[in-house]
């Protein structure tokens, strides 16, 4: 099957599922309630337009939930320094400007290169036929059953000719998603982007450190319910992953930017939409080489660990997406972290961009 001989070659993101129990939280000792806030103050210079001042300071990074991933523990107590944030998740619109005005063309629109695929790969894996090595990317492709989930085949489909411009493939469009934030975007993709912006990604710590809005310990970015009050603060999936969709919080796909409320730092869709790009390469054990329980990465040595995945090399995205459901991956959380192929883009990943104050002083990047 053309499929599926194309799909593991650029699937390199496993995605492992638990179920969170609920009021389990356990929180360390020396975890405050509420971060330090830096006392670097807000720069004198202008706001860049749909950007916020994110102030840096201390906090409590990962989790110490017991039944959370692995990779999210444990918490640990990491500083950042302050820098401007884009609001909301960069739109279909501000991508079509950035191709518009540079002619760029996407990983998910160029044929993809056997040289670069093997090195992600098992050695001596055999060579696809050049016929399914033709552009596109993974959609989601929910079967009309209830699956095992332990197959991510059953629902991720390489789909020819998809791409940012046609999400779902050839026949689709962006009619009526001129707002939703960009998918099928590979790491170079959002780089570029950003080089053309004047921003760059954040780092890891640097996303983490916003979406958690300055509270420590909180499951969610909002506090530690789900749903407070019933109401629905992030678009998620609602239903039986992967097969049953409800849409209860109004959308089974993505979303238009800025449609849930912000969090008190004034960002939104930090949590859900879609996962979000970062510039950190994937280590499994980022935070506990971070606190001591694992040894520390030399230089020189490979910056990806996945246990899951030994030959990926992978970029963290963070935030969980409109397919993050209750009963999968429950990835709706600032700690989740997730692995995703730097060569590749899917159906539900994206990004935003942060950028350096201009005074030295109060960033120090
Ligand atoms: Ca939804
Ligand atoms: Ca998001």
């Amino acid at each position: 099957m053309k499929s599926n001989r194309v799909k593991k070659i650029v699937l390199s993101c496993s995605v492992p599922f638990l179920i969170i129990a609920c009021n389990q939280e356990k929180k360390t000792e020396n975890q405050a309630e509420k971060f330090t806030i830096s006392s670097q103050n807000k720069p004198k210079e202008e706001a860049p337009k749909d950007m916020v001042w994110i102030p840096g300071g201390e906090f409590t990074m990962g989790t110490d939930e017991v039944n959370a991933y692995a990779a999210e523990r444990p918490a640990v107590n990491l500083s950042v320094d302050g820098f401007w944030m884009d609001i909301h998740e960069v739109t279909n619109r501000e991508f079509a400007e950035f191709v518009e005005s540079t002619g760029y063309i996407t990983v998910a629109e160029r044929k993809p290169e056997w040289e670069e695929l093997k090195k992600q790969l098992p050695p001596g894996t055999p060579k696809p036929d050049d016929s399914v090595l033709v552009p596109g990317s993974m959609v989601f492709s929910p079967p009309p059953y209830p699956v095992p989930l332990q197959d991510i085949s059953l629902w991720w489909k390489w789909v020819d000719g998809a791409s940012w411009k046609h999400p779902e493939g050839p026949d689709s469009d962006l009619k009526g998603r001129e707002n939703h934030p960009v998918v099928h975007i590979a790491y170079e993709d959002a780089e570029a982007y950003a080089k053309w912006a004047g921003k760059r990604l954040p780092t890891e710590i640097e996303w983490e450190f916003a979406a958690r809005g300055g509270m420590n310990g909180k499951r969610f970015a909002w506090g530690d319910e789900l749903t407070p009050n019933g109401q629905f603060l992030a678009n998620t999936f609602q239903g039986t992953f992967p097969n049953e969709n409800t849409g209860k919080d109004g959308f089974i796909g993505t979303s238009p930017v800025k449609t849930f409320a912000p969090n008190t730092f004034g960002l939104y869709d930090m949590i859900g939409n879609v996962w979000e790009l970062t510039s950190d390469w994937y280590d499994a054990l980022k935070y506990a080489r971070l606190a001591g329980q694992a040894p520390k990465l030399d230089a020189g040595m490979n910056p990806c660990y996945n246990p899951d995945n030994p030959y990926a090399m992978e970029r963290v995205i963070k935030g969980g997406s409109f397919l993050c459901a209750e009963n999968y991956c429950v990835n709706y959380r600032p700690s989740a972290r997730q692995g995703h192929a730097y060569d590749s883009g899917t159906s539900n990943v994206g990004f935003r961009l942060v950028k350096d104050a201009k005074d030295q002083n109060l960033s120090m990047k």
